[in-house]
């Protein structure tokens, strides 16, 4: 079996703070925000938080661009706040999982600020800095050191006038990329890890962590090679995360998930195993993409290649190493929108299909704030609605450039761009979905909330909140659904999908039809006996002989 471990056995909730609660009406999310809804969540009965980046930044990107790792940004509130929230987190037996961002920093941060100074400050050797290709027709006379292109479009290095060389950054120019062959930066980084575990939050969400480690001499990329993958396995990656564990993590019983960009799931275990006293886990984005092709564009996808991907992962993943289920985050449009069906008609009872999934699959599961309301994408119709740098970025690389058409831009930013899940939690129907008292939250609420807010979920015992807390509780009280093993008992059908999970003689069968049309599913023969547990359309169930007529949308779980 498996070991027991908390984390194991958490439902995980990700708050993104900017858009949750905004407690002083200056249109931002903040701390005392997240502390006045700790009681709203543990009603939903969530057990781990992860809160997005809630150090002091410039917001480039949105506190994932740090300047003071031990300071709580100004617009989130002060540590007093933030040690309020964490004794009210723990008062209710809850955990808290904070983001760690080590990747890069804020080209705001002093290290950086140093750094860029000369080439013998002290810091230099923090980021990584190399001389340009002279080219007397580029701007400054250089073409970058390589080839790298930026996740946030044009290239990954950036010209810096008073040492004349470039500095490497993935993301955005404002983020710099550490310089992770340092020993004092990974020093640093254990230091700032100790500071916030000692406070007492749970452990780290970390963002990009396998691009810590830089391929050796920073060669140019031979065009077609997937530079994602190639950047996630430098050569130290895991000596790197060996050495953070056992200097920063081992002395605490801390929760760790990694972004794993750029791992596949067979490489996975190198990160995850037990034995390998790297992370706990880590996040796949097989099953998250699946509907998405490059840039922002859709992939066609079929739910087989869906379901297959969940036994390719029951195959892999083996009694040492431990999954995680999740099909959206902070980076992703919204869940019922991606993988369900949005419309008045089905929108309550797909979200709640997929909150079915989500919390009956093998592997922890992380929620993402709003999604137990059933919030939708917003009616994106133009440019100057989003605010996020990789939408702004992406704009200027292919609409400026002539490349893509606006209208097509903005209809493909509208499915997949980041600000879709982004827009402030609607509390209430009050103005701006009792997100702020203020008059204007930094990103528009999305204006269906007047039907879908959390006031009023959580009076109906029919909404989306009233039954992912039913599946909460679900979760928690059995084991089966933890730590059972995972079958797929139709892996063929494109219509409905169907699994078991088994511990002991503790089995529940989950049937959920993913499709707008109403369904006949064959019972499989030993179920005849079982038990009706949870139905997201209760009432409507027509069981006949040997088959399940299942409504549009319906999801069921059956114990045996
Ligand atoms: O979101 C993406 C595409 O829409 C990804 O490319 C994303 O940038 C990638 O998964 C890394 O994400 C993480 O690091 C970024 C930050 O912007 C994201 O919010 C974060 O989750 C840089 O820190
Ligand atoms: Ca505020």
């Amino acid at each position: 079996g498996y070991e027991p471990k908390w984390w194991k056995e958490a439902v995980v909730y990700q708050i993104y703070p900017r858009s949750f609660k905004d407690s002083n009406g200056d249109g931002i999310g903040d701390l005392n925000g997240i502390t006045e809804k700790l009681d709203y969540l543990q009603k939903l009965g969530v057990n781990v938080i992860w809160l997005s980046p809630h150090y002091d930044s410039p917001n480039a990107d949105n506190g994932y661009d740090i300047r003071d790792y031990e300071k709580v940004m100004k617009e989130f509130g002060t540590m007093a706040d933030f040690d309020r929230m964490l004794a009210g987190i723990k008062q209710r037996h809850m955990r808290l999982i904070i983001d760690l961002v080590v990747n890069h920093t804020s080209d705001e941060h002093k290290w950086f600020v140093e750094s860029a100074k000369s080439k013998t400050n002290p810091y230099r050797d923090y980021y990584i800095w190399r001389d340009g290709k002279p080219n007397p027709s580029a701007p400054n006379g250089f073409d970058p050191p390589n080839n790298y292109p930026s996740f946030f479009s044009g290239s990954a290095w950036q010209y810096s006038a008073p040492t004349k060389q470039f500095y490497l950054h993935l993301f955005a120019v404002k983020q710099p990329d550490l310089n992770w062959d340092n020993p004092k930066v990974r020093e640093s980084v254990y230091s700032l890890m100790r500071f916030w575990l000692d406070k007492g939050v749970d452990g780290f969400r970390m963002d990009v962590i396998p691009l810590i480690s830089k391929q050796p001499g920073l060669p140019d990329l031979v065009p077609g090679t997937d530079f994602v993958k190639l950047w996630a396995n430098g050569p130290h990656r895991d000596e790197y995360l060996q050495e953070m564990n056992k200097k920063a993590l081992s002395p605490y019983d801390t929760m760790t998930v990694g972004e794993a960009i750029g791992i596949t799931l067979a490489e996975e275990p190198k990160i995850i195993d037990d034995n390998r006293h790297e992370l706990n886990l880590v996040f796949n984005f097989d099953a998250m993409r699946i509907s998405r092709g490059d840039g922002y564009s859709a992939r066609k996808w079929t739910l087989p290649q869906f379901k297959a991907i969940y036994t390719n992962h029951a195959n892999v993943l083996s009694k040492t190493s431990w999954d995680t289920v999740f099909l959206s985050n902070h980076d992703a449009p919204r869940l019922v929108s991606t993988f369900g069906d949005d419309s008045a008609e089905f929108r309550v009872p797909s979200a709640k299909l997929l909150e079915t999934m989500i919390l009956t699959l093998r592997g922890t599961p992380f929620l993402y704030e709003g999604d137990e309301l059933g919030m939708t994408n917003y009616p994106f119709t133009k440019l100057s609605q989003f605010d996020d740098i990789e939408v702004k970025n992406a704009y200027k690389a292919k609409v400026l450039t002539g490349k893509m058409s606006e209208e097509q831009f903005v209809a493909e930013a509208h499915q997949f761009g980041r600000d879709n899940s982004r827009t402030p939690m609607q509390w209430d129907a009050t103005s701006n979905g009792g997100f702020t008292t203020g008059g204007k939250p930094w990103l528009a609420v999305n204006p269906n909330y007047a039907q879908i807010n959390a006031a009023s979920e959580v009076e109906d015992k029919d909404s989306v909140f009233a039954y992912t807390q039913q599946l909460i509780a679900l979760h928690h009280a059995h084991p089966a659904l933890v730590y059972g093993d995972y079958k797929d008992l139709d892996p063929e059908n494109d219509k409905v999908f169907a699994y078991t999970r088994t511990l002991g003689d503790e089995r529940f069968l989950v049937v959920l039809n993913f499709s707008g049309s109403s369904i006949e599913f064959a019972w499989p023969d030993e179920v005849k006996a079982a038990r009706l547990v949870l139905d997201n359309l209760p009432g409507l169930h027509g069981t006949g002989k040997g088959r399940l007529s299942l409504n549009p949308w319906e999801a069921r779980i059956y114990k045996y």
